[in-house]
């Protein structure tokens, strides 16, 4: 059991907002702080600033029963989670800044007993740093410095690792890893995470805690880049991607993930940096990888440059452009990446569709790009592109894209087109599920 009973969450972003509604469900008094106004009056208000399914219910109800409280600056708790943002600089170094402030800013308030925890994917040594300025700022309090030797405050690293979209399930569902910089500071941080977390919790130190978040993220990272490189090669074979990974799938130790324009969002096309950065001769996999997929708008790019026709104005419809299917979020998208590369062209007239926004980013509007509904965008087009594979295009009736030359970066139809019903033979283990697609007597 803790003996935390209040908790200060600062940064109310995609990770601390749903954090500080768990916490406040388990009966914690949760502080919520940040340097927005607009985000502390909303959540003040029972209201929340980000698209994360559930989530409004969870935080009206929290703010409605006091247990959720939003404020400017850090005030008063046990235990202070920071939950900031982690940027990369233009030149692709890592930006710990935030933490830093958020370590100054809670710093003045701190006493006895608290627990301090790092949440955000940071380089290694982020931890121990800010362990150093936290006891710079209060030499009247001791800090973990080495483990088994108690401390006035705790001190820890354990990172979320959910996914957006499906943030209230994973945070409590997924183990987690925590590195505390003293045995204590891990033991107090297990147990005010042990109030939510269904799964494991495993100790470790704070280096490798996180390490092991970058590592998630750059594991992914340097599989999609061979899916993208495996993508290319069969361009270059004239196989179809699709069907060879979906084959090669089958073997019992291969999961190949899915090619695709590129890989977007705030997490898996950074986080391979921060590692790169700390040990750059040990990383030339992850370098390429990191090439790889950053080009990969590009050779989209190339693809449709070759359909076009010299002398003509032509239509291009681009079908999605969020960074993953089935959600809102159009930052670091590689969609936007290909629309913008196309639209610096003077033959061609853009038409994009986007079923889950109601308007386009400025930036795109700015370029002359015309929003609409997927239908209307085929219909106008010389070549239809499919940026992202949301649900809402599986409807898409095939009779409509007739005539119209294609880019399926996704593999939505180019795939559908390839699995033959009459490609699979079916093996007695399957039998029972379902009636075979074809007998081994009619193969024969
Ligand atoms: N993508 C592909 N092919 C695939 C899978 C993904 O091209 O087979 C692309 C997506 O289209 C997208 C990008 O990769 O552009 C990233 O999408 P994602 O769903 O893989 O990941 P994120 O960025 O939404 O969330 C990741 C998750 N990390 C891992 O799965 C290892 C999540 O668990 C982390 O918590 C999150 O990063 C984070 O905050 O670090």
């Amino acid at each position: 059991m803790s003996d935390i009973r209040s908790v200060s969450v600062i940064g109310m972003g995609y990770i601390g907002l749903p954090t500080c509604a768990i916490f406040a469900s388990r009966g914690f008094d949760v502080i919520g702080v940040d340097i927005n106004e607009a985000v502390v009056e909303k959540v003040n208000r029972g209201e929340i600033h980000i698209v994360e399914p559930d989530l409004d219910g969870l935080v009206q109800k929290m703010v409605a029963n006091g247990k959720l409280k939003a404020f400017s600056s850090p005030q008063p708790a046990d235990a202070y989670v920071i939950a900031v943002p982690t940027p990369i600089t233009e030149d692709r170094k890592p930006d710990i800044s935030y933490v830093l402030a958020a370590a100054r800013a809670i710093a003045p308030i701190l006493k006895k007993g608290d627990l301090v925890v790092l949440e955000s994917t940071s380089p290694v040594g982020t931890t121990r740093a800010m362990n150093r300025l936290l006891s710079e700022l209060r030499p009247d309090l001791t800090f973990p410095e080495a483990a088994d030797k108690d401390s006035d405050v705790y001190v820890s690293y354990s990172p979320e690792r959910v996914l957006p979209g499906n943030v209230l399930n994973e945070l409590i569902n997924n183990d987690r890893s925590i590195g505390g910089l003293s045995r204590r500071s891990s033991e107090r941080t297990a147990a005010l995470y042990s109030s939510f977390v269904a799964g494991d919790l495993f100790i470790t130190v704070a280096e490798a805690a996180e390490l092991v978040k970058l590592t998630e993220n750059a594991f992914r990272d340097v599989n999609i880049a061979f899916a993208n490189e495996l993508a290319a090669v069969c361009q270059d074979l004239s196989l179809n991607v699709w069907e060879v990974i979906d084959l090669a799938n089958r073997h019992p130790r291969v999961n190949i993930l899915q090619p695709g324009p590129g890989v977007g969002g705030h997490c898996i096309a950074v986080d391979p940096y921060f590692i790169i950065d700390a040990a750059p001769d040990s990383t030339p996999l992850m370098q390429s990888a990191r090439r790889i997929n950053s080009n990969r708008p590009h050779s989209v790019v190339r693809d449709i440059e070759s359909l076009l026709e010299s002398g003509r104005q032509q239509t291009i419809a681009c079908l999605g452009l969020s960074f993953k299917p089935n959600i809102d979020d159009l930052r670091e998208s590689p969609a936007v990446e290909v629309v913008k590369l196309l639209s610096e062209r003077k033959d061609t007239k853009i038409v994009a569709a986007e079923p889950n926004t109601r308007s386009l980013p400025k930036e795109l509007e700015d370029r002359g790009i015309v929003f609409t509904d997927a239908l209307s965008a085929i219909d106008q087009a010389d070549i239809v592109v499919l940026l992202v594979d949301h649900r809402q295009f599986n409807f898409i009736d095939p009779e409509s894209l007739k005539g119209k030359k294609l880019v399926d970066t996704r593999g939505l139809w180019t795939w559908r087109k390839a699995r033959k019903p009459d490609a699979r033979i079916e093996g007695k283990k399957n039998k029972s599920k379902q009636p075979a697609l074809m007998t081994m007597e009619k193969a024969a």
